[in-house]
């Protein structure tokens, strides 16, 4: 399988010891939010342990990406870390379960990240956003709640739930690299009630999704963002689930949701390059 994007594979010891690196590390010269390097400042080092195809990892990959922090990646096989007498027969290994006890990514670990009592990382990508915002002090805007954008996004991840299931383990990244990732991916969405559908439910799905997408451009206030004041975390918590339509062939991006979409990026994988 070829991995598209710089990363390292899950191993507990090699985690152990990326772990164990970044906390040891030196400190750099710190880069403040318009990515400029800030003379006497330093910059910590960081490991994002991760899953590409989680969105909610990926908001985390939008905040370090579009301010300059740099941090080495570990992503985890799907199945690792997962107790098989839990999940069916299906899981190995210890995975993420390494760092929080937890079969559950992201993880940040690093110098001065604030972990919870017996940990060895911060889990919880809003935890992890928000700790980098403050430490960072980053030109962020708080998330507003707004009634509009819950909803769209409540529906547009319900009509492409199932749309995914198939075609997430068919992205060239490391969370499949054992086949026993894809059988307890399997496992865990069936046990949601989640399957492979048919061409014709499927078709209606797309649809379901394309007459969705064309709401969001008048719910675009500001230039490429969600907000009039600008780009915030509105924006760090839908993007993810426009970035996961992008494994779907056949989706159509409005001009406006394809320009939103575009000027936020970030170092994962381009789905859209193997969409199916
Ligand atoms: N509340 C968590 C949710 C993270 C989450 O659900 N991650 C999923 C992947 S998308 C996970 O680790 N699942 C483990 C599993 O299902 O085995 C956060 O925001 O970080």
């Amino acid at each position: 399988m070829v991995a598209p994007c710089d990363r390292t594979r899950e191993h507990p010891a090699a985690a152990l010891a990326l772990a164990a690196a970044a906390l040891a590390q030196p400190t750099a010269t710190l880069r403040c939010a318009d990515g400029q390097q800030e003379e006497g400042m330093l910059m910590p080092s960081y490991t994002l342990h991760f899953y590409d195809h989680c969105p909610f990892g990926h908001r985390v990959h939008i905040i370090m990406h579009k301010f300059n922090i740099k941090y080495d990646k570990v992503v985890y096989g799907y199945g690792a870390g997962a107790r098989p007498e839990e999940n069916g027969g299906e899981g190995y290994g210890e995975g993420p379960r390494v760092l929080t006890g937890m079969k559950m990514c992201p993880v940040l670990v690093g110098e001065g990240v604030p972990y919870p009592e017996g940990m060895q990382g911060l889990p919880e990508s809003l935890e992890i956003c928000s700790f980098l915002i403050a430490r960072h002090k980053l030109p962020v805007s708080c998330a507003t709640d707004r009634a509009d954008v819950a909803k769209f996004t409540a529906e547009i991840r319900e009509c492409s739930d199932l749309l995914c299931v198939p075609r997430n383990p068919k992205m060239p990244v490391d969370d499949w690299a054992d086949p026993r990732d894809l059988a307890y991916f399997l496992y865990k969405k069936r046990s949601h009630g989640q399957e492979p559908q048919s061409e014709a439910v499927e078709a209606d799905l797309k649809r379901q999704v394309n007459a969705k997408l064309l709401e969001l451009p008048p719910m675009l206030r500001g230039k490429d963002c969600l907000n009039a004041w600008g780009w915030g975390m509105d924006d760090v918590l839908l993007l993810p689930w426009l970035r996961r339509l992008t494994m779907i062939k056949g989706i159509e991006y409005p001009p406006a949701v394809k320009a939103y979409m575009d000027a936020t990026t970030d170092e994962l994988c381009d789905y859209s390059k193997y969409a199916c």
